[in-house]
């Protein structure tokens, strides 16, 4: 086991590589995985062509948009962050403030903070395939109820040909990628993982946080692989993610929640840790399942995931949707 970066801050934890001050990558390997290098001003979304957008929030602040990179397909993400605590006495001090109205003892401003403060986190998925497309597209969705049979005979042959490259996971293992934005290390091949941020944290606030555990075996596809057998890798990525959170970000497991999702996007195990509170895309318990649950279920039951009846959502387009339809089970 080791404990493979030095000691950092949730403030300003890391580099952020997708914002709009784009820092060049310098690419090691083929397969699209980089270190993050020297800074750079290249703006490498300046000729990004905007084709739809996908869906957008006015509440969350963010907006999901398709379009065109260089001629390829790319899905870009644009999210404003939240406001820090720790950057209102620069906020105040330091911005051009410009009076909108007044009337009584009410009035209202628009207010530009110093542009280190105003940053908008910015994801680009390049090139973007059909599927991602689909991923990000706001749809109706529907309750998918499947049984052991059902993974066997529709699931499991629908992922083994249609799921997404889980390329960029291997190349976080292997070091390709993301290297420096490890948190914590267990290499053991066996009971072994790698915790990071998930790139849809931006690290600046812990209220926020969310880090994913990506497991040595490749071997085990979702949560329906897991057996008795894995308990040992559960237990030991549940106890040594806690440790590592409470060290690193000094959150408790009690304000932690743990989970995996079903079905995943990416068919290699992982284990989602997020600030308990904070509404995750994908916490809900159609999708989300605490990793604290699926112990105690297989401690009680070794077969317990390739035996239940499992339920999820699928969206209206999402060709699995489709193949459970022909089954004549929805
Ligand atoms: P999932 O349950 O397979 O699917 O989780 P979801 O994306 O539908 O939730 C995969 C998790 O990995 C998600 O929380 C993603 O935000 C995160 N993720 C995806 N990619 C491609 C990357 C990546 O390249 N780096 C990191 N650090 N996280 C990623």
């Amino acid at each position: 086991m080791a404990d493979t970066t030095t000691k950092r801050e949730p403030d300003g934890v890391g580099p952020d590589d997708l914002t709009l001050k784009v820092k060049r990558a310098k690419t090691d390997s083929e397969n699209g995985g980089g270190e993050v290098g020297e800074e750079s001003e290249t703006n490498v979304l300046s000729g990004f062509q905007t084709s739809a957008v996908l869906s957008d929030s006015a509440r969350e602040k963010n907006i999901f948009i398709r379009g065109k990179l260089a001629d390829q397909d790319a899905v870009v993400i644009l999210e404003k962050t939240p406001i820090r605590e720790d950057s209102l006495a620069e906020i105040f001090s330091g911005s051009r403030l410009k009076l909108e109205m007044k009337n009584d003892i009410y009035s209202t401003y628009r207010l530009q903070p110093p542009t280190h403060l105003n940053e908008v986190k910015t994801t680009v998925v390049c090139p973007a395939t059909e599927k991602h497309i689909k991923k990000y597209q706001r749809q109706e969705s529907f309750l998918v109820e499947e049984t052991g049979e059902d993974y066997q005979a529709i699931t499991l042959p629908y992922i083994q040909k249609q799921s997404f490259s889980v390329q960029w996971v291997h190349n976080i293992l292997e070091k390709k990628a993301e290297a420096d934005r490890i948190v914590f290390e267990d290499p053991d091949q066996k009971v072994g993982f790698v915790l990071l941020p998930d790139f849809k944290w931006d690290q600046k606030q812990v209220d926020d946080l969310y880090l994913i555990a990506i497991v040595h075996q490749r071997n085990i596809k979702s949560l329906r692989d897991l057996t008795s057998e894995h308990l040992p890798l559960l237990q030991n990525i549940f106890q040594k993610g806690k440790e590592t959170i409470l060290q690193r970000f000094n959150l408790p497991a009690s304000k932690l929640r743990v989970y995996l999702h079903y079905q995943p996007s990416y068919y290699h195990l992982h284990i989602h840790f997020t600030k308990l509170g904070y509404e995750a895309p994908g916490c809900g318990v159609e999708r989300a399942h605490l990793l604290a649950d699926v112990i105690q279920n297989l401690q009680a039951d070794p077969q317990y995931y390739k035996t239940r009846t499992l339920y999820f959502p699928l969206r209206a387009d999402d060709g699995l949707l489709s193949k459970f339809k022909e089954a004549g089970r929805l």
